[in-house]
C-alpha cells in the first residue's frame, strides 16, 4: 500500500525526537545498532520486533551476528522514510533497557 514519504522537516522532527537514531547516509533510512550481552539475548530481542513488525505489516532490514543487531529502517513502499519507521523505531526503542 503506497505510503507518504515524510518531508525533511517531518524528518528531522521525528530524528529529535530519536535520539539512539541516526538518519542512513543516503537519507532513505535511521539506524540503529545494538549490541547485547549474548546471542540469546540479540534473537531474543529480535523475536520480540519481529513480532510488532509482522502485527504492523512494517518490517526491519537487520543484521545479527552473536550478540550484535544492526538494524535498518526504511518504507520501500515510500521510496525512503515514513511515519512507519518512527512508529517501529519508537516500538524497537520499547525493548531496550536505555
Ligand atoms: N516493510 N520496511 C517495509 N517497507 C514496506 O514498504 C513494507 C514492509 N512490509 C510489508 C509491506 N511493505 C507490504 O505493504 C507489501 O508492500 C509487501
Amino acid at each position: 500500500m503506497p505510503i507518504a514519504p515524510l518531508s525533511t522537516a517531518e524528518r528531522d522532527a521525528a530524528l529529535a525526537t530519536l535520539p539512539h537514531w541516526t538518519l542512513g547516509s543516503d537519507g532513505l533510512s535511521i539506524n540503529r545498532t545494538l549490541v547485547f550481552d549474548d546471542f540469546a539475548q540479540a534473537f531474543g530481542f529480535m523475536a520480540r520486533v519481529a513480532l510488532v513488525a509482522e502485527k504492523a505489516d512494517h518490517h526491519p532490514e537487520w543484521f545479527n551476528v552473536y550478540n550484535r543487531v544492526e538494524i535498518r529502517l526504511t518504507t520501500h513502499d515510500a521510496g525512503g522514510l515514513s511515519q512507519r519507521d518512527v512508529a517501529l523505531a519508537r516500538a524497537i526503542d520499547t525493548f531496550v533497557a536505555q
